[in-house]
């Protein structure tokens, strides 16, 4: 069971994403941070690494705001398509979203897969930092569940007792995602410098 923890830390996290919102306050239940969501009409860079894109959403949003904020930018990369989305997820999603990837992956055998996640922190007292958390798994052949969001309803991660992210609740998700994994150490990581 979570102890319930006195917020001492308030944090912005740049994203339209509800569904972010909601695993990282969960995720948050055992730390004294709290965190606000800002919705910004950035412009997504189309980069190479979820690195790059967080990296770069997270100076465009400091810029704007002029306070400590933090973005999360997440990939899905498909071990035969070379990686692809990966970076691109966002317009793959959006385009021919999970049809199209499965049409993609018919009759493939190697369906591994991983995701990529990758957090962004920038304040004006220090130079940018960005963490990066991973889970690896592979793409089903069909959709599986209704929890969660993006491509969660065909991945089923290695950890997951062959269950998709959608057929785990936020908590069960939330123990083992790539999220979990990046939050992990840029809160391990913000603490350390601001307490
Ligand atoms: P931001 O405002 O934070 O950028 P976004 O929804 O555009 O929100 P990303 O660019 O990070 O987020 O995500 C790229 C795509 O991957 C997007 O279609 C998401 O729905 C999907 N996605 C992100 N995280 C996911 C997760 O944990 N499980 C499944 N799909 C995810």
């Amino acid at each position: 069971m979570s102890k319930t923890v006195k917020k001492t830390h308030l944090l912005l996290f740049a994203t339209g994403n509800i569904h972010k919102i909601k695993e990282v306050q969960h995720f948050l239940r055992d730390y004294p941070i709290e965190i606000k969501g800002v919705a910004l009409k950035g412009k997504e860079i189309q980069g190479e690494t979820v690195e790059e894109i967080a990296e770069f959403s997270v100076l465009q949003a400091s810029k704007k705001i002029g306070k400590p904020i933090f973005t999360e930018d997440t990939g899905l990369f498909i071990k035969l398509l070379g990686g692809f989305p990966g970076p691109f997820s966002s317009y793959v999603y959006k385009t021919i979203g999970i049809t199209g990837v499965l049409k993609l992956l018919e009759s493939v055998k190697d369906r591994s897969a991983e995701f990529r996640s990758a957090i962004a922190f920038c304040a004006p007292d220090i130079d940018t930092v960005c963490f990066l958390g991973t889970s690896s798994g592979k793409i089903l052949i069909k959709e599986q569940g209704i929890h969660g969001f993006g491509f969660d309803p065909i991945f089923e991660p290695d950890d997951g007792k062959n269950k998709t992210f959608a057929e785990m609740e936020i908590e069960e998700k939330n123990r083992i995602s790539h999220r979990t994994r990046s939050m992990r150490k840029f809160v391990t990581w913000y603490l350390k410098h601001y307490n």
